[in-house]
C-alpha cells in the first residue's frame, strides 16, 4: 500500500513538474513553424491560398550593436497555407542575397503584392555602402523564385516597405524606420548621414508613402511624409514613444476606411491609426497587439474568407531577440471599426 502510494505521489510530482515547464500556455497562440526562424510576416491571399513573407532570421555570428546588426539575414523563405490552422508549407530560398547585384547585407522585412500575371517582392537591404534601399524583384509565381532589378528603386531609403492595392487598382509603398533602420537620416528625402533621432521635445520622424508606377518598379511621384495626429490634430512628439511611429508600417481597408498601423519600436507597442485615404492624415485610435516578447513588434493584417487576421511574431522558440518565429491570431472589430486590443 506505502509503495503504490508513493508511485503515485512520484507520478504527481513529475506531472506538475513538466506542466509547469511547459509554458506554451503563456502564448496567445503557437509558432507557425519551427525548422527556421521567421519574422515580420507580411501575408496576402493569393490563387485562393495564405501566403507569407517573412524575414528569415539566422544565427550568422555577427556581433549585436545599437543598431541592429545582429539581424544580418541573407535570403528569403516564403511560406504558404491553404487555411488558417493548416500545415504550413515553406517554399524554399525564393531570393538570396547573392543574386541581388547591388546589395551589401542585411535582407530586413519584406512584402509582395500581385499584378497582371507578375507577383512583386520588395525588400529592404544594405547597399554597399551600408544605407538600407529598397529593391524589388519578380516572379511568374507567388512562391518564387524571385528575380531582382539591377538597381534599388530609385528615391527609395529606409526598411519596412508594405505595398498596398487600393480598390481603385493603384499602389502604393509605404516605409521607413528610425534608429537603425536609418530614417532620421533623410530629411527632405535627402541623405545627411549625420542627422539625428529627434529631441523628446521634437515632433517625432514620420513614415513615409509613395504611389508606385504602373510598372510596380519605381516612384511615380516624390516621396512623402505620412501624418499620424493625436486626437486633438497635433503630431506626435518624439516623448510620446508609445505612440509615435518607430517601423513596420501595414496598410489595410476595413469598411472604407483606411487603416494604417504601425510598432512604436522602443515602446513595443503596434498601433493603428485610421484615414479617408491613402496619403492620410491618420488619426490614432489605439493598439492593435501589446508588447510580445522579443524587443521588435511587426505585422500584416488580411482578410481571409470573411474574417480578418493578424500575422505577427515573437521569440517564443529561441527566446533570443534576433531569432524570432511567425504566429497568427484573429483580429476583431467592434461595431465603430475600432480594433480590438490583442494581448500575445
Ligand atoms: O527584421 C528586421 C527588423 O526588425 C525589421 O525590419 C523591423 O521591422 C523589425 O521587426
Amino acid at each position: 500500500m506505502l509503495k503504490f502510494l508513493f508511485s503515485n505521489l512520484l507520478l504527481c510530482i513529475t506531472l506538475l513538474a513538466s506542466a509547469q515547464s511547459d509554458n506554451t500556455g503563456k502564448y496567445l497562440s503557437q509558432p507557425l513553424l519551427s525548422h527556421i526562424f521567421t519574422a515580420d510576416p507580411s501575408a496576402h491571399v493569393f490563387k485562393g491560398r495564405i501566403f507569407i513573407y517573412p524575414s528569415h532570421d539566422i544565427e550568422s555570428g555577427a556581433k549585436e550593436d545599437d543598431e541592429g546588426g545582429h539581424f544580418d539575414m541573407k535570403d528569403y523563405h516564403i511560406l504558404s497555407m491553404k487555411k488558417i490552422g493548416g500545415k504550413v508549407k515553406d517554399h524554399g530560398v525564393a531570393l538570396d542575397i547573392k543574386n541581388v547585384p547591388w546589395a551589401g547585407r542585411q535582407m530586413w522585412a519584406p512584402d509582395a503584392a500581385y499584378k497582371d500575371g507578375t507577383y512583386y517582392l520588395y525588400f529592404p537591404v544594405k547597399d554597399k555602402k551600408d544605407i538600407f534601399r529598397i529593391g524589388v524583384a519578380t516572379s511568374k509565381k507567388p512562391e518564387g523564385p524571385f528575380q531582382a532589378e539591377p538597381e534599388p528603386i530609385k528615391g527609395s531609403y529606409s526598411i519596412d516597405p508594405c505595398v498596398f492595392n487600393d480598390t481603385d487598382g493603384n499602389y502604393y509603398m509605404y516605409f521607413g524606420g528610425i534608429w537603425g533602420g536609418q530614417l532620421q537620416r533623410w530629411p527632405n528625402n535627402t541623405y545627411d548621414a549625420g542627422a539625428k533621432l529627434k529631441n523628446p521635445g521634437e515632433v517625432a520622424h514620420l513614415p513615409r508613402v509613395a504611389k508606385l508606377n504602373p510598372d510596380m518598379k519605381s516612384f511615380a511621384e516624390p516621396v512623402r511624409e505620412v501624418k499620424i495626429l493625436d486626437e486633438k490634430g497635433n503630431l506626435f512628439l518624439e516623448s510620446n514613444n508609445d505612440k509615435r511611429f518607430f517601423e513596420a508600417a501595414w496598410m489595410h481597408r476595413y469598411n472604407g476606411k483606411y487603416y494604417f498601423s504601425y510598432s512604436t519600436g522602443d515602446t513595443h507597442n503596434l498601433c493603428y491609426a485610421i484615414g479617408d485615404n491613402p496619403y492620410g492624415p491618420f488619426t490614432y485610435k489605439g493598439i492593435v497587439l501589446k508588447p510580445v516578447q522579443g524587443w521588435t513588434n511587426h505585422h500584416s493584417i488580411v482578410e481571409v474568407k470573411g474574417k480578418w487576421y493578424l500575422f505577427y511574431h515573437d521569440v517564443q522558440l529561441s527566446g533570443k531577440t534576433h531569432l524570432r518565429n511567425v504566429k497568427v491570431t484573429e483580429l476583431k472589430y467592434n461595431a465603430d471599426g475600432t480594433i480590438q486590443t490583442i494581448e500575445p
